[in-house]
């Protein structure tokens, strides 16, 4: 951003310890249910919850506050239908034509994913979100942009926490390679996909992988002689 800003006092909320606490645990609570889901209903959902989700995305913090994201919001039948076509392209090759190294297989493996994305033309919204590598301002060429991959991720996973609130589901789906998203939804050069959200409420009978998330002793490492209540 070329102008500067004033500062402005800000004073975030203060809680006692054991409300903090109980905040905690219930926004842990609620964040440990969701699960990324690759079987959706086709029931309609309003765009005012797609406009919800990224306006929370949007309050992410960014390198130089450069916010270098850009979100398409995909409703429309035929173009999801392209955008499937074109994500099973790329994963035929992926899955049956031997591009993914076996290594990557056998990790994949206990998810059972498939070169089947049917789910892109089932969910009523398909999200696209874009980093922006740079900018280009007419007369001052490039603007490089710090950070990008880091700013975008943390404004995904607000994005995907905004839809958990909201009582819908996502998948975090990310076709490789995914240039072909930069066509349909006709974004500029300095823009990369980045991930691909089929977004809409979970199907009916939809089911996930019983999968264990990593305990937090293996999560979060209290280095001695650190002070703390
Ligand atoms: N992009 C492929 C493969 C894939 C890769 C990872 I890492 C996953 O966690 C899941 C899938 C696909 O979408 O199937």
């Amino acid at each position: 951003m070329e102008h500067r800003h004033p500062f402005v006092p800000y004073s975030p909320e203060r809680y006692e310890p054991a409300e903090m606490v109980r905040r905690g645990e219930e926004f842990y609570r609620f964040s440990d249910r969701r699960r990324s889901v690759r079987s959706f209903s086709a029931e309609p959902v309003p765009y005012r919850c797609i406009e919800l989700a990224v306006r929370t995305a949007g309050t992410a913090p960014s390198g130089a506050h450069q916010q270098p994201w850009t979100f398409v919001a995909i409703g429309d039948q035929e173009t999801k239908r392209r955008v499937r076509a074109a994500a099973e392209r790329e994963e035929r090759q992926n899955y049956e034509g031997g591009r993914l190294p076996p290594e990557w297989r056998a990790a994949l493996a206990p998810l059972e994913t498939t070169s089947d994305k049917g789910y892109l033309e089932v969910a009523p919204w398909l999200v696209v979100c874009f980093a922006e590598k740079y900018a280009v301002r007419p007369g001052h060429g490039r603007i490089r942009h710090y950070y990008v991959n880091e700013s975008v991720g943390i404004a995904c996973g607000l994005f995907i926490a905004a839809l958990h609130a909201m009582g819908l589901s996502t998948l975090t789906h990310t076709p490789n390679p995914m240039a072909f998203l930069s066509e349909i939804c006709e974004r500029p050069a300095g823009e990369r996909p980045y991930i691909l959200f089929p977004v809409g409420y979970a199907a009916g009978d939809a089911e996930v992988p019983d999968l264990v998330r990593k305990p937090l002793e293996a999560t979060l490492i209290r280095m001695p002689g650190n002070l703390g209540l």
